[in-house]
């Protein structure tokens, strides 16, 4: 029988379960070395974490670890119902407001290590966290992908921490009501790319899709497909620093001006973007809410221990 400490917390709508005790130690001096060590030798951890019957699969699971960089609060690892994450902008404002809702942390500046980079978060007096993230960019423009029946999309493919495929769809009802369609078009988008081999950069699968429309009350309304075939509840804040990268890229969108994404539930990121040394790191500012304290109990006599989709 092990006993796992977890704090929840919701980003946007978006969960986050941060592991505070009881997690595998992991061999490697890097997050990318953790990382692998992570998918090889504990990957039962993540699912029992996140996946049903003990979470859900919209759950978003993060396993705190010692920093290298003795100037970094704590490195840390992102995991969902079907793999790992290389960053998590929602996530890392969950991770900050357990902290600091466990008294660990005090508004300012603070340092995460994650496997594809480092991370800041600023946190304020009045909860607000604002993350600036990995150097994010487009990597292809405007580019077809058949989605079948003589119908197709056109999208970017930028990285945001993920890589992301992001299509304009103004005239597709982006509600809660419209969900199953959604996903089940975004999902098509998604499977349609990794047949027509379109990837990253580096031949990176391209696991999030992101629909954008109008919105009422920000500059655009999303729809996020995870990796999972979940949606994000939250405007998903890598996916929003990809948007961002896209503006930049564009025109569209100066250094410091602010953007405001809305998800699907109507939750709001405001992003910006920032320049150095001729890459473009974006801002995301957000706020996280802990719902629960909780402990996960792992006995090995329970036929799903580790989950039922494992
Ligand atoms: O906020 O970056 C994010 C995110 C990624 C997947 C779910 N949320």
């Amino acid at each position: 029988m092990k006993k796992v400490q977890a704090i929840d917390s919701h980003t946007g709508g978006e969960p986050t379960r941060v592991v505070i005790e009881g997690g595998p130690q992991l061999s490697g001096a890097s997050m990318a070395e953790r990382l692998q060590c992570m998918r090889s030798r504990h990957d039962g951890f993540r699912s029992a974490v996140v996946n049903e019957p003990r979470g859900s699969d919209i759950m978003v699971g993060a396993l705190l670890c010692p920093a290298q960089d003795p100037d970094c609060l704590t490195g840390v690892l992102f995991f969902n119902n079907v793999g790992y994450l290389g960053m998590c902008v929602h996530g890392t404002i969950g991770v900050v407001a357990t902290l600091a809702y466990l008294g660990r942390i005090q508004p300012g500046r603070h340092r995460l290590e994650t496997p594809v980079g480092k991370v800041t978060a600023d946190l304020e007096e009045s909860g607000q966290v604002s993350v600036t993230n990995v150097a994010s960019y487009r990597f292809a423009q405007d580019v077809k992908v058949c989605i079948g029946e003589g119908k197709a999309m056109f999208g970017d493919v930028a990285w945001g921490g993920n890589w992301f495929f992001l299509a304009d769809a103004p005239d597709l009802d982006l509600s809660l009501d419209n969900e199953p369609f959604l996903t089940e078009l975004t999902w098509t988008i998604r499977q349609a790319l990794h047949e027509a081999g379109i990837t990253g950069d580096k031949g990176q699968e391209i696991d999030h899709i992101e629909l954008f429309g109008p919105s009422r009350r920000a500059d655009s309304k999303n729809f996020v497909l995870c990796p999972g075939r979940t949606y994000d509840r939250s405007p998903c804040g890598t996916g929003t620093s990809a948007k961002l990268a896209c503006l930049y890229a564009d025109g569209k969108l100066r250094p410091g001006q602010i953007w405001r994404q809305e998800s699907i539930v109507g939750s709001v990121f405001e992003g910006s973007v920032q320049l150095s040394q001729g890459l473009l790191y974006p801002r995301i500012r957000g706020s996280a809410y802990v719902n629960a304290e909780t402990t996960l109990v792992l006995d090995d006599k329970d036929p799903f221990c580790v989950g039922i989709r494992s």
